[in-house]
């Protein structure tokens, strides 16, 4: 029986507006990156949860486990919380190990992490060290190929959907992004290598190219205010996107309405990369 009203309703019985709901039902996500509130991963996070995602999340090490946990206790008991650094391979395999046997499988996958030196966010790009560029490859562009080889046999045959975070600055030259941008240029070839790798398993990998948005991390960056409102000024839309407006594009690629796209780079970014002058 269909018929009776059910608050929190998963089959779409009741409204036009549960319709839109629960297209994430039974489904995991498993979400990397979230480190506090402004995170752009625990938007994305949120929109799975209202969308009716089981959620697994992880921290970096020790000192971000606290600040997680506590971002979770706002979510459903059966949220999984496990460490991971994904520079180190050993956890990444014991973190995958722990979703297998506590979900069974991974439907979506959020890559949102990322890392540059302060000192190289600023400056000129040719004064880049190696030391940073390899540190900004491995954190920000290498790991996504790690999560998705370690994800890949939980995925396989469920129609999953790997979703990553870039910047515009990964194909024009944007001032100060630098080292960062040279990084999510290899994390955009990366997405298109890996949709080819793993769609024939029913597996889609696109990006979210974002607008530059207020996250504790971009805060730390030495004139960001100002690029906020340069970017503002020129935008189509004459504003900034908000975590909110990228968490709902990314509940559209990871869920079965984006069934026909992979490889692909998709812009939240108020329309700003469309503009010449
Ligand atoms: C990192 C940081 C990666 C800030 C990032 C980022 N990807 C986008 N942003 C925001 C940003 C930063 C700059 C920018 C435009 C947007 C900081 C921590 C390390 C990783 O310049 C135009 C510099």
């Amino acid at each position: 029986m269909r018929y009776a009203a059910r608050p929190h309703s998963d089959d779409g019985s009741n409204s036009a507006h549960q319709d839109k709901m629960g297209e994430m039902d039974g489904k995991t996500a498993v979400i990397f990156g979230v480190a506090n509130k402004r995170s752009i991963a625990w938007a994305i996070t949120r929109a799975m949860v209202r969308d009716g995602a089981r959620v697994v999340l992880n921290y970096q090490n020790e000192r971000m486990e606290e600040g997680v946990r506590k971002l979770a206790e706002e979510l459903p008991k059966d949220t999984l919380v496990a460490p991971c650094d994904v520079t180190d391979q050993e956890q990444v395999g014991r973190f995958f190990a722990e979703v297998g046997s506590a979900c069974g499988g991974i439907d979506a996958l959020v890559h949102s992490v990322a890392f540059a030196k302060r000192e190289e966010l600023g400056g000129r790009y040719v004064d880049t060290s190696l030391d940073g560029y390899l540190m900004a490859q491995h954190v920000s562009a290498y790991s996504l190929v790690t999560l998705a080889k370690a994800a890949e046999p939980l995925m396989e045959g469920r129609n999953a959907s790997v979703l990553a975070l870039t910047y515009l600055g990964a194909e024009r030259v944007v001032e100060s992004y630098n080292v960062m941008g040279v990084a999510k240029a290899a994390l955009e070839a990366s997405v298109r290598y890996l949709a080819a790798d793993l769609g024939p398993a029913g597996t889609r990998v696109n990006a979210i190219s974002a607008g530059p948005i207020k996250t504790l991390s971009a805060m730390g960056v030495s004139g960001f205010s100002d690029i906020l409102k340069a970017i503002a000024d020129r935008a189509p839309l004459r504003r900034n996107v908000t975590q909110e407006e990228v968490g709902e594009t990314a509940a559209f690629l990871l869920s079965s309405r984006s069934s026909g796209i992979t490889g692909q780079v998709i812009y939240v970014d108020a329309g700003f990369c469309i503009m010449g002058t």
